[in-house]
């Protein structure tokens, strides 16, 4: 007999031989269906697949997911037809539901939720997969498909789903030369050049991924627009990828450029109330409606960053969003206008404008408008609290918007797993009614019945082979479309089924990269931007630390306006004594963080400024536990990389070389970021460096002299 620790290793090489046997390379995705331990009965529980109907294109990609699926976990590809024998997974729509099979609830399920049902049909042992709508059979394959990948038992399952949210919108920043804004993931995926004739295979893989999820929308090109968009030909490309999505359920919008018509000449102004503009508009959506019927409308970002806007002609955002709404309306076309909105002739604390010019606003939008407002008041940070807008705009629609790309967040080559940032978003309080009502509550919106709902994501998918720039940033865009489908979802369990899916389904695997994911947004923050720091990033591509940069055009693009250090403290302060944004907080929640005693640890600097010897909860002073916090995300960052060697014999090879030199980067710029700094904060507080802290390895002038003119995602 083995001895016990010989006998575990042996066994642990006979069930990993396969996975490592194969190499990798990212493109399958969370879709890779590797072959279960239980195969063999998984297979006579899914020998066949039955749909008694003509298939639609969008069942036919049901069947097709199911047979690819089936074949790679069992290791047979089951037959199809319309006969339901024993052991078939049987598609069933309401209305055409095997005989004897109770589907209770149904219709409470709506056109795109879906139930999973192991059931006896006429003596048969048979899996339903019941929904009102094709679309909710292609949801429900995916589900059953997700369910055997994580370790489920098919003949046990019993589960329905339906999405809390109706709009689950990816937005592209592309643009048409195929450059990606915030891209770290090579090239748009929209080879504009070759549409509409080239319809890549990637395209459908794309709609696979999306569906799984069940992301709904995709906004093709940049908020930050082009006219030509706009125009015919490329109204043909966009068209040819409407086509291709369409069986997935995937609806595509479009990016607006406020001035369109002014620019292609075919209007004088671009006055949201002169009738040719607003007939500019009307006719341009029936165009687009006439070669897209389907199509799903406008994103715009108006008045912000330089774009052209409503407020160019003194009119409001309602305004400018109500005459789009107008012409998309007849189609049953949506807009989706965004508050990301701030301006540098304001001397206002940038975090309160967004606020301050939609809230007056509330109630004056038209039904097909929805308000689309990031997660924070500044911009996709490491860390920030939610945004004010959030439950304050009770008679709008307000969609979320996360940004799934890491701009802030080391681009693609740091470890940072978002699932935990959004869920820190969604389930925070705004405290807007007595019992309590939740980000994720405000977007709900249950009490409005019909009112349009959504969340969208700032894809960060592009032509790279791992679609995503790396192997984990992946796992961000698949929590987002779980987040989309349920806002109340969990981060961690979301990590779990995507670890399961695309690494390994072996425990051990699974737990280490479940806590590593976990842990890895947070050692980001401890990195970058500890105790509510934010926007410390280097200029324009906001790629390492620039604490120091303070000569920027617009005063808020500065870090030095965000951080305040000087010789006596440090921190923005958002209390009645400094800018008051926290007075656009309901009072539950302003109370709370009007006092720093009772404002969270880790929002601490963003609504207060402190003296450097103001004393912390742990007993240390502030600037003692700011060096210790900067120490810990390093320390954090060296211990993703120690866990990703010891998963070295679970994972295959190239996958592992690809992750180890993305966490060695991340190990050498958490240093980085760390010691840059330290070197400033030091320089500005005047302060030695606590006891025992590390000096940086280099000078602050050095740090000052680093310069990417050619970084990634920057235009
Ligand atoms: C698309 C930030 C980014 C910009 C982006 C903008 C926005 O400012 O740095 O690249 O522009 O947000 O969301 O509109």
């Amino acid at each position: 007999m083995l001895g016990g620790a010989l006998a575990a290793v042996v066994s642990l090489v006979v069930v990993l031989a396969p996975a490592q046997a194969v190499e990798e390379d990212g493109y399958d995705l969370w879709l890779r269906y590797r072959p279960l331990q239980q195969a063999s009965q998984v297979q006579q529980q899914a020998r066949s697949i039955s749909y008694a109907g003509k298939a639609s294109p969008t069942i036919q990609a049901a069947i097709d997911e199911l047979r690819r699926g089936l074949q790679g976990m069992t290791g047979k590809v089951p037959a199809s037809g319309t006969s339901v024998a024993d052991g078939a997974i049987v598609l069933a729509k309401a209305g055409a539901l095997p005989q004897g099979f109770k589907a209770d609830g149904l219709a409470a399920l709506g056109p795109e939720g879906y139930l999973l049902k192991s059931a006896t049909v006429n003596g048969k042992r048979v899996t339903v997969i019941a929904a009102n709508e094709d679309i909710g059979v292609l949801y429900g394959a995916f589900g059953l498909l997700r369910a055997l990948n994580t370790g489920k038992a098919l003949a046990a399952i019993d589960e329905r789903s339906v999405p809390k949210l109706q709009l689950r919108v990816l937005n592209h920043w592309d643009n048409l030369d195929r450059t990606v804004e915030r891209g770290y993931s090579g090239q748009s995926i929209w080879n504009w050049w070759e549409l509409p004739d080239i319809r890549e295979r990637q395209y459908v893989d794309y709609a696979r991924a999306n569906a799984s999820l069940g992301i709904n929308g995709t906004v093709l090109n940049n908020v930050n627009s082009k006219a030509e968009i706009l125009t015919a030909p490329w109204i043909a490309k966009v068209a040819a990828l409407a086509d291709v999505l369409r069986p997935y359920g995937i609806k595509v919008y479009l990016s607006a450029r406020w001035s369109t018509p002014l620019e292609l000449k075919e209007t004088k102004t671009a006055d949201p109330l002169a009738p040719e503009v607003a007939a500019w508009w009307r006719a341009k959506a029936d165009e687009i409606y006439r070669t897209i019927p389907d199509f799903g409308g406008f994103l715009v970002k108006a008045n912000s960053e330089g774009q052209p806007g409503p407020q160019d002609y003194q009119r409001t955002h309602a305004d400018g969003a109500n005459m789009l709404a107008a012409a998309l309306a007849p189609h049953k076309g949506i807009v989706m206008w965004r508050a990301f909105v701030y301006a540098a002739e304001k001397p206002d604390d940038r975090a309160k404008q967004a606020y301050d010019e939609f809230k007056p606003l509330d109630g004056k939008f038209a039904p097909n408008v929805l308000v689309q407002v990031k997660n924070g008041a500044i911009d996709f940070q490491p860390r920030e609290p939610f945004h004010p807008l959030f439950g304050a705009m009770p008679q709008t629609p307000l969609m979320m918007e996360f940004q799934i790309t890491k701009e802030y967040l080391g681009f693609a080559m740091h470890m940072a797993y978002l699932g935990p940032l959004f869920e820190e978003v969604l389930k925070a309080d705004t405290k807007q009614r007595p019992n309590g009502f939740t980000v994720a509550q405000v977007l709900e919106d249950t009490d409005h019945g019909q009112r349009p709902t959504g969340m969208a994501g700032v894809a960060n998918i592009g032509s790279s082979r791992t679609w995503s720039g790396s192997h984990f940033d992946q796992a961000n865009w698949y929590a987002y479309g779980r987040f989309a489908w349920d806002p109340q979802g969990d981060s961690r369990a979301f990590a779990q089924e995507w670890a399961m899916q695309t690494f390994s389904r072996e425990p051990q695997a699974v737990t280490q990269i479940v806590d590593m994911m976990m842990r890895s947004r947070e050692a980001v923050v401890d990195y970058m931007t500890p105790l509510g720091l934010h926007h410390l990033m280097d200029t324009g591509h906001h790629h390492g630390p620039g604490p120091w940069v303070d000569n920027l055009g617009r005063p808020d693009w500065n870090p030095t306006y965000y951080h305040k250090a000087d010789k006596k403290g440090i921190g923005f302060d958002r209390t009645a004594t400094g800018s008051n944004a926290l007075a656009q907080y309901a009072p539950g929640v302003a109370q709370r963080w009007a006092d720093p005693r009772t404002t969270p640890e880790e929002l601490l600097l963003w609504f207060h400024h402190l003296p450097w010897d103001y004393a912390m909860p742990s007993g240390r002073t502030l600037w003692t536990e700011l060096v210790a916090r900067y120490d810990r995300g390093v320390t954090e960052a060296e211990g993703l990389r120690a866990r990703w060697e010891k998963l070295k014999p679970l994972v295959d090879g190239r996958r592992y070389d690809e992750v180890a030199q993305r966490l060695d980067t991340q190990v050498r710029e958490a240093r980085w970021w760390r010691d840059a700094s330290v070197a400033y904060f030091q320089s500005v507080s005047g302060l030695p460096l606590p006891p025992g802290a590390r000096k940086p390895e280099r000078t602050l002038e050095q740090y000052k002299a680093i310069k990417f003119p050619y970084a990634a995602g920057h235009h």
